[in-house]
């Protein structure tokens, strides 16, 4: 079950894991705590058989009709699970431990406080040296043959000591990544804007305080420092590369605060290890950035910083402005060179249906209204046609949706409703495959952030065809993230609900803890069918945080909260 709870409105299954060797299943018991703390039972039943799925059986408990408010338990047999809450109002909080906390909290290039607690200090501030061609490095970084650039190998590289969130507990900064957080950080803002103001940030100081608010939107000033980062590219090569990472194993793989990790002053060859000159360091300690160019990263890179343009605007209208020259150029720049796809981690690779060209032609269009940008849709068109469903369901459809209105072409229409209702039929099929209604896809990683990004793009599906899906498959995604999930209940996201992932694989994961609002992977499956989360520290595959899957997650309660709530809701 969700330890978060449920709007009455919402469908309320409880799903049950059993040894199959369990012959006499028994009743399941619903109570509700009464104003002297007593429970009351007010539904037992025999849980419904859902049947067999990996190691174990399972049965389902629906209880929809509970709906007074209050705080409920589940019992069977010995086991008991809750209190879990049912009321109005049960996703109101939940986002913002990850926007008030987890999100500040990664931020690179600053010191991080709250009020006594220091979370870390100003690491990484002489990010970053020219990585050298033919370089691999850890975590998938690698540099081609060429750099790209018109910098020298180890040669310090301007600009890239501001903006960026360290990814998970590793200490990178993953261009890819970085863009898709910026990407849903700003769809939740432009759907369901929000002025909460709990963070301050201080350039000049290097400084971010929680819980003391600066006057500027939190959200907003997240999705800038995302894009400060991506733009520190733009400025320096004219293109996007794969990321900046450390230049040896022990220092990616390091714990604790991070400023120690590097010296903070930049690298010169010139000098003698440990000897330091005039704010330079002989210490080859500083991070490499990865600068080959990938057509597919160009142009999601375009998207994240197309969309960021619009929600930055009246914000910060210099920034934002910015970050439209740099889509339109880059955009403009593939459009006319031949496509390059380098392959490294963090940086997506293009299909053959011209999906990233797509995405970020989408968001060039729905930001200018432009022509030219309609136009290269429109010539796309059979592209899109020949897309499998599936494709455009889990990949830039949600972006060709949020366009269709402003098209206004029937052409255009008819076949994204047809693209649309194939990749409908193609989800229920999926959906329906466990008893917990989500795509149950696992490759290394549990789950929990693909379910997360499902369940956002499921909200514009949802949004441009409302006929044609059913609003529960989107709040499954969530209940499945808050404890309805195999192996265990526990709560994806850290603090958050009764029982949450309080051990993670966080940058602290060697003090067994957690930073609030993380989301982690959750429950992985252990070849051939046993699904296992052990809630340790260093099992990366089941309690690690990732930013985009955290970004996710902020968009999707606040996706249930509008569906549930109205307009009103979000603050
Ligand atoms: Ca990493
Ligand atoms: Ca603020
Ligand atoms: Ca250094």
């Amino acid at each position: 079950m969700s330890q978060v709870g449920y709007h009455p409105a919402q469908r309320k299954v409880a799903v049950l894991e059993l040894d199959p060797r369990v012959a006499d299943v028994q009743e399941l018991q619903l109570s509700r705590i009464d104003h002297n703390g007593t429970p009351q039972p007010v539904k037992a039943d025999k849980p419904t058989h859902w049947g067999p799925l990996y190691d174990y059986d399972y049965y389902t408990f629906d209880f929809t009709e509970a709906k007074e408010p209050g705080q409920y338990f589940l019992r069977y047999g010995d086991e008991s699970v809750g209190p879990f809450r049912i009321g109005t109002d049960v996703y109101e909080e939940a986002w913002r431990p990850t926007m008030d906390m987890f999100f500040p909290i990664q931020m690179c290039h600053v010191k991080v406080r709250d009020y006594l607690i220091v979370w870390h200090g100003a690491c990484h501030v002489e990010d970053a040296l020219q990585a050298p061609p033919n370089q691999i490095a850890v975590d998938g970084y690698s540099q081609g043959p060429e750099t790209e650039t018109r910098f020298k190998p180890n040669e310090h590289v301007p600009g890239f000591g501001w903006g960026g969130w360290h990814d998970a507990g590793d200490f990178d900064l993953p261009t890819g990544a970085v863009a898709s957080t910026v990407l849903w950080m700003a769809l939740a803002q432009e759907e369901f804007p929000t002025d909460r103001d709990v963070t301050s940030v201080s350039r000049d100081e290097r400084h971010v305080e929680l819980f003391e608010p600066d006057g500027k939107t939190d959200t907003l000033q997240q999705v800038a420092f995302g894009m400060e980062y991506l733009l520190a590219f733009y400025r320096a090569f004219g293109h996007i590369g794969a990321g900046v990472i450390a230049n040896k194993g022990p220092d990616y793989g390091r714990v604790g605060d991070p400023t120690s990790i590097t010296d903070g002053l930049v690298y010169d060859p010139s000098l003698a290890p440990g000897e330091r000159k005039e704010g330079r360091s002989g210490r080859f300690d500083d991070r490499w950035v990865f600068t080959n160019r990938s057509t597919a990263g160009q142009y999601q890179f375009v998207q994240a910083a197309a969309l960021a343009s619009r929600v930055l605007k009246g914000f910060d209208d210099n920034l934002a402005k910015e970050c439209l020259e740099a889509a339109e150029t880059i955009w403009e720049y593939e459009r006319t060179h031949d496509p390059a796809s380098f392959a490294v981690a963090y940086q997506p690779q293009e299909d053959g249906f011209h999906s990233w060209e797509l995405a970020g032609t989408a968001e060039l269009f729905l930001t200018t209204q432009d022509a030219k940008y309609r136009q290269r849709l429109m010539d796309l068109v059979p592209s899109i046609a020949q897309m499998p469903a599936d494709t455009f369901g889990r990949g830039v459809g949600f972006t060709l949706l949020r366009a269709m209105p402003k098209i206004d072409s029937e052409r255009y229409r008819e076949l994204a409703l047809e693209k649309t209702k194939a990749f409908q039929e193609s989800l229920r099929v999926e959906l329906a495959k466990s008893p917990f209604g989500v795509s149950m896809h696992f490759a290394i990683w549990g789950n929990n952030w693909d379910v997360l990004q499902e369940t956002a793009r499921l909200y514009f599906f949802i949004k441009s065809f409302p006929e044609l899906f059913d609003t529960e498959d989107l709040y499954s995604g969530l209940h499945y993230n808050f404890g309805c999930h195999p192996a265990t209940n526990h709560s994806y996201v850290s603090a958050v609900g009764s029982k949450s992932a309080t051990v993670a694989f966080g940058f602290n994961r060697n003090d067994s803890t957690y930073i609030p609002g993380g989301v982690v992977s959750g429950a992985s499956l252990i070849l051939p069918k046993f699904p296992e989360y052990r809630a340790r520290p260093w099992d990366w595959y089941q309690t690690e945080y990732v930013i985009q899957g955290s970004a996710a997650y902020v968009f999707d309660v606040l996706a249930a909260e509008r569906l549930l709530n109205g307009s009103q809701a979000v603050r």
